[in-house]
């Protein structure tokens, strides 16, 4: 499901190409309010669609004038895969947040240079997708640049949804939102060339985001922006060399199921969290 307005563009200053500024004339463009997508029974189709679109209608992001539901009949087997672990950092203030995460990638094997493009490309427009840079030099891959890479064809097994709603309803956190999120963060760790992920939600009542990794699991940071910040987005981290067209086939087309679940824990220091990596 993709939920979208369109808004008048302001009139803004633009270089033209003889690099003088000119002002541009105001143009309609689109404005992305929220997105979904499972991998489902045909069975479970029609509850998941109305639970969509409820979604779509009711969104602190804003009114949609356009939802666009797509359903796609996949005939290849899913892969199968374990969720990340799940733990959660303290912290109080978004300048904190930023920090932590930074920590957290710095510690993953992210060169500070594209930390720091992360996090200024995710407080421009928020996208339907993810960008893609590379962990050294953060140069940026995805060949649409608007869009970004939409990960897609990712589910779970209902019993591996259960066991995972019993892990985090011990800590309080049992939300569709952190579901969904610790779903689609597995599959994007599951990919090779992946090897870290940075999400801050683009919701303005959300403040929470998280660092993901294969190393240290699904990191959620609490305060990793203020209340009210519509600006949010996600920034896949992968290895310099890579060929895009691989890692793009994998996150929005291969089908990866999540099948076990890893034992969730609670509050945990950055220190504790950076002293026992999972690999
Ligand atoms: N593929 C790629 N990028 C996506 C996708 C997707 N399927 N879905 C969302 N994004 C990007 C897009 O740029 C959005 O603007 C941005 O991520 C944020 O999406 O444990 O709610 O759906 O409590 O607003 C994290 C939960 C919630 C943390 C994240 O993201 C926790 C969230 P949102
Ligand atoms: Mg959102």
């Amino acid at each position: 499901m993709r939920a979208a307005k369109t808004v008048k563009s302001q009139k803004s200053k633009v270089k033209s190409s003889n690099l003088k500024l000119k002002t541009q004339n105001s143009k309609m463009s689109e404005i992305h309010i929220s997105g979904a997508e499972g991998l489902y029974k045909k069975s479970e189709i029609q509850a998941v669609v109305n639970k969509y679109i409820k979604r779509a209608l009711n969104h602190s992001r804003g009114k949609a004038d356009k939802i666009v539901i797509t359903i796609e009949d996949i005939k290849q087997q899913p892969e199968t895969i374990t969720a990340l672990p799940v733990v959660t950092i303290e912290n109080t203030t978004s300048q904190e947040g930023g920090k932590i995460a930074g920590h957290l990638l710095r510690a993953a094997g992210i060169s500070k240079i594209a930390i720091d493009k992360a996090f200024e490309l995710i407080k421009r427009d928020s996208m339907r997708g993810a960008v893609v840079i590379t962990a050294e030099h953060g140069r940026r891959l995805e060949p649409d640049k608007e869009r970004g890479v939409r990960v897609s064809r990712l589910g779970i097994t209902r019993s591996a949804r259960k066991q995972l709603s019993i892990e985090l309803m011990r800590y309080r956190i049992n939300t569709e939102t952190v579901q969904e999120a610790i779903i689609l963060a597995s599959k994007v760790s599951s990919c090779n060339h992946v090897i870290a992920e940075l999400c801050i939600s683009d919701d303005p009542d959300y403040t929470t985001g998280y660092v993901a990794s294969r190393d240290f699991g699904y990191t959620r940071i609490p305060h990793i922006k203020n209340k009210g910040n519509k600006s949010g987005g996600r920034v896949f981290f992968v290895k310099e060399g890579v060929d895009i067209r691989n890692v793009i086939g994998y996150l929005e087309k291969k089908p990866v199921v999540i099948n076990k679940i890893f034992s969730c824990k609670g509050i945990e220091s950055i220190d504790e969290i950076l002293g026992h990596p999972y690999l």
